[in-house]
């Protein structure tokens, strides 16, 4: 295992390299161009001096996240290839300066979404919260606005403006798309895609849905185990892989986490992990609690040891973290709280690890 921590680039994240540097056992990040637009090629000028920097803090810089699959490739629009053609590109170019995994996803116009990014908890910290009641009665306009206002001029991942400048065009293009059309582009995106990271050595982790459920009628196709095992066999290859998300899956109470991790970790698809916890509130609502498994609905001792068991050489990263202590930041990449999970779950690896030994 490998323990990381998500960088922005030194624009976009408030958190210098050095600090992260200093969080006990992170050996690297999982870094980004924040700036770059989806489907644009990222330039190996780019590339070259994101991981230099990181190197320069004496970390790694193995796993890239959030190499934004353009709109026309979900949606399956004659445009695709050229963005497409981007994509294979820029996967050789973070080849050549040693990049291992690609995080992305395929969730149709929103990344993750959330109804409230300061949530209040009664101990004075705030945290990221979700209520389907509120998203019915507000329009994908409305909620861009929102998180827009709430997240004090900082860009959400997958919130790029140039994407969200097209929401009522790309609304009204999704309305003919079906769950098994949005299948249908995403086997045509990795037949083109996966050859060339077989060929470069990279391999591709998809994050699920987040929340794991349909949103304004747009498809949703990677919300649960059978979901996944329809996007392995995409593409049959171990470079068609995942970066498993607990808490984005875990927003379902329905999904059995460690079971997840287990299957596919013996089926050698898991890539990365991003380790985080959920309270679910009530049906179609939740709010994200600290990492530990007292505080939430997921069992972070379960999901830890199938990860050893099963897939153990993996990335992991600590998720999004509640702001504590009078921290301001990226709504859900704050510093102190990301840095006591990844503590926590390194000290559920240490457990997991000398008992395993023991029997
Ligand atoms: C949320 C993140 C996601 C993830 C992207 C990958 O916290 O994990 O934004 O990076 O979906 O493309």
């Amino acid at each position: 295992m490998k323990m990381t921590f998500r960088w922005y680039g030194e624009d976009a994240d408030p958190i210098p390299l050095q600090y992260i540097r200093q969080i006990p056992g992170i050996t690297g990040i999982m870094g980004t161009l924040d700036f770059m637009p989806a489907g644009e090629l990222w330039s190996k000028e780019d590339i070259k001096a994101l991981v230099g920097q990181v190197h320069d803090n004496a970390l790694e810089c193995e796993v890239i996240e959030s190499v934004n699959v353009h709109e026309d490739i979900k949606l399956g629009l004659d445009t695709r290839d050229g963005y497409i053609d981007n994509y294979c590109q820029t996967i050789r170019h973070l080849a050549e300066f040693g990049v291992k995994v690609v995080v992305y996803n395929f969730m149709p116009v929103f990344d993750w979404l959330r109804t409230e990014l300061a949530h209040e908890n009664p101990d004075g910290s705030t945290c990221l919260y979700y209520d389907d009641a509120e998203i019915q009665q507000m329009t994908p306009r409305d909620i861009v606005n929102k998180t827009a206002e709430d997240s004090d001029g900082l860009t959400l991942p997958g919130w790029e403006p140039e994407r969200l400048a097209r929401l009522d065009e790309v609304m009204e293009l999704y309305a003919n798309v079906s769950h098994d059309d949005l299948r249908d582009n995403w086997r045509y995106f990795l037949e083109r895609v996966i050859p060339v990271c077989e060929e470069v050595g990279v391999k591709m982790a998809v994050h699920p849905d987040d929340p794991a459920w349909d949103l304004f009628g747009l498809p949703r196709v990677c919300t649960s185990r059978d979901d996944l095992d329809k996007i392995v066999n995409l593409v049959d290859s171990p470079a068609n892989g995942l970066c498993v998300c607990c808490g984005s899956l875990g927003s379902n109470p329905d999904n059995d986490l460690p079971a997840i991790y287990e299957e596919f970790g013996r089926r050698g698809r898991i890539h990365a992990a991003h380790l985080r916890n959920v309270r679910h509130l009530g049906p179609g609502k939740f709010q994200e609690a600290q990492h530990l498994s007292s505080d939430g609905s997921l069992d972070m001792f379960r999901i830890v040891r199938a990860i050893h068991t099963h897939c153990p050489d993996i990335y992991i990263r600590p998720d999004h973290g509640r702001m504590i202590w009078g921290e301001k930041g990226r709504p859900g990449y704050p510093l102190y709280d990301r840095a006591l999970g990844a503590v926590y779950l390194q000290g559920l690896w240490e457990a997991v690890e000398k008992m395993s030994r023991q029997t």
